[in-house]
């Protein structure tokens, strides 16, 4: 080949190659730019992050399975944040959402084990580490939030958190998950015998399988973090949880019926691995206290605050919603009864008769 033939081929290829490389600029500069931005803002973060983290002279991972848009997220984000201010860094929080870490059970074991420093559970499976904890999940038990908060914040509230030292598990707090609401993609559901035949995903616990059960459908157990694709698949008519996680967590998507059942009130509990917390000096245990206990305040305003919002979002996005009365709700009281005096049996009676003492004087 001519050194000229070469040289010409050469600068061609290195055309090609250049072109080829701005190709990519396809998008506006400012989107490259974006990425670019993007790219530094992350870096930043991350550097921060590890920068702190060096720093400090404790780490704490905190992991949750709802996504960064949920209340719940938003919460352990104020956590942080007062935890971080509180002890001028020596404490670093990492917050993982949408289980990064992994499903409700196996966080709660990690904290156990050591793996993982903080997570915040609905009570239903923690009533599987401590069975007490399943009253919180009885059907219709709380009337109202307030009566809720009353109770939970109150004396027989901490006899439960007691409980968990066992587990090797610190309960700081009392969070809110909320009122638990059907949803599924067969039909309109209004009164008891319409949950005949639907297969509803339940969490974790055999009081939740037993109480749809005893209304006719027929429940699955399973870890919140598969629910999304069962219900895509159809593996699963249906489910429950509160209003915002059906929005915020797109149920919608793959439900087109929802019912506001309010069947359980469910309490999220602040979990800390006991021997991390017990490592804490005392001054830094008082600050992760009052931060689960403030974040926690914060995060039942935000929960409480869009809840009527997002069943009208839900509608918005075209699912039917169904109203239940009060005869139909009392109906469903009705048939889960056996099966909530059958688990109250089980349970330690003193604390049974606390909690509807102190649900009782709530309301006075
Ligand atoms: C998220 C769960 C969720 C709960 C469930 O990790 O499993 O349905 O209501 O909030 O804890």
């Amino acid at each position: 080949m001519s050194k000229k033939f070469e040289m010409f081929f050469v600068s061609m290829v290195m055309m090609f190659l250049l072109a080829a490389c701005g190709g990519n600029n396809e998008e506006s500069p400012e989107a490259n730019n974006n990425d670019t931005e993007v790219k530094e803002e992350n870096a930043e973060a991350n550097g921060a992050n590890e920068e702190a983290a060096a720093d400090a002279e404790f780490t704490i991972r905190a992991g949750i399975g709802l996504n960064n848009e949920h209340p719940q997220y938003k919460g352990l984000e104020k956590f942080k944040e007062i935890v971080e201010e509180e002890t001028d860094g020596a404490i670093h929080v990492e917050t993982y959402h949408s289980g990064q870490l992994g499903d409700d059970r196996t966080m709660m074991e990690a904290l156990q084990l050591g793996s993982q420093e903080v997570t915040v559970p609905s009570t239903a499976p923690i009533a599987n580490f401590v069975s007490d904890f399943s009253i919180f999940d009885f059907p219709f038990l709380f009337p109202n939030s307030e009566v809720a908060d009353e109770v939970l914040d109150g004396e027989v509230g901490q006899k439960f958190l007691d409980k968990l030292d066992d587990q090797n598990l610190k309960g700081l707090a009392y969070w809110e998950n909320g009122f638990r609401d059907l949803t599924n993609s067969e039909k309109e559901v209004a009164s008891v015998d319409d949950f005949e035949g639907l297969t509803i995903r339940t969490m974790e616990n055999d009081l939740h399988l037993d109480a749809f059960r005893a209304m006719g459908a027929n429940p699955t157990p399973m870890a919140f973090t598969e629910l999304f694709t069962a219900l895509q698949q159809g593996t699963v008519d249906g489910q429950e949880n509160p209003f915002a996680t059906i929005y915020l967590e797109g149920f919608y998507e793959v439900q087109d019926y929802v019912s506001d059942t309010h069947h359980i009130y469910s309490p999220f509990v602040f979990l800390m691995s006991k021997s991390f917390y017990d490592t804490l000096p005392e001054d830094y245990q008082e600050v992760v206290d009052n931060a689960a206990l403030e974040a926690g305040k914060y995060q039942r305003e935000l929960n409480r605050e869009a809840n009527d919002e997002y069943l009208d979002s839900l509608v918005e996005e075209g699912m039917t919603f169904t109203e239940i009365s009060d005869e139909a709700r009392e109906e469903m009281r009705l048939a889960i009864e056996p099966v909530v005096e059958e688990y109250a049996a089980e349970l330690d009676q003193d604390l049974v008769n606390e909690v509807y003492q102190a649900i009782e004087d709530a309301q006075k």
